[in-house]
């Protein structure tokens, strides 16, 4: 079987009540299409898990972006070599992604060994940026956020990591006539017509699966689709 799962923000919990639930087997796969890390206080812990797991396939969301930058800075020793690179646009980095939550991962990351840090950075280097699947003769492309700059021309390897995880795709629009999209990134709260529910949003050829997990008031659930029958899964 195969299964997409989004946006887990650091719901270390959550996620293992997820692969209790969906009894994933070494026969299935389980794509985690980004935003693994922030918010929640267990995102590396997540990710530790996850590299462990050849059939967990990780996606890169804006969170992992923002966090692989700051990640490498933060992990240097303090030189004057160092010191020298501290640009704004470093500085910068860093306060956009405490910003969003990083600080829980920071915090996090403070607390391994020097081994375990590498570990976690050569990881989130390895994250995909989209990727594709045929199941049951159905083609998926699986992605974070959408499609920036879309054209049904536009082959998927021509689009820049950044046009795939900041902007939410307009989910009135069929993008490919023979292809699903899937995508996280925006609880699907807020998608029109599926105003309040979190739940996962099926209509003209999308998949949206982020059901608010990272939201703290009540109803907001991890959700995940299996691709081969349509079942979807909540804690
Ligand atoms: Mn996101």
């Amino acid at each position: 079987m195969t299964y997409c799962v989004s946006d887990i923000h650091g719901n270390y919990e959550g996620y293992i009540k997820l692969l209790e639930k969906i009894n994933l087997s070494e026969e299935d796969t389980l794509y985690v299409l980004g935003d693994v890390v922030d918010r929640g206080t267990g995102g590396i812990k997540i990710l530790q898990d996850m590299m462990m797991h050849y059939n967990i396939i990780p996606i890169i969301g804006n969170h992992e972006y923002m966090a692989i930058n700051c990640l490498k800075f933060l992990n240097q020793e303090i030189t004057e070599e160092s010191i020298a690179k501290l640009n704004e646009g470093v500085i910068q980095g860093l306060l956009e992604w405490q910003n969003v939550g990083g600080q829980a991962t920071i915090d996090e990351f403070h607390k391994l060994n020097p081994e375990e840090k590498e570990d976690i950075i050569e990881y989130l280097e390895e994250f995909s940026s989209y990727e594709e699947v045929s199941v049951n003769g159905k083609d998926y492309i699986l992605v974070h956020a959408g499609l920036s700059n879309f054209s049904p021309e536009r082959p998927l390897e021509g689009y820049h990591i950044s046009e795939m995880i900041f902007e939410t795709p307009d989910y009135d629009r069929v993008y490919f006539q023979d292809k699903h999209l899937v995508t996280g990134h925006l609880p699907t709260r807020c998608i029109e017509g599926n105003e309040g529910q979190d739940k996962i949003y099926k209509a003209n050829n999308h998949i949206a699966i982020d059901c608010g997990c990272a939201c703290i008031d009540e109803g907001s659930r991890l959700g995940c689709i299996c691709l081969d029958t349509g079942e979807e899964f909540y804690v």
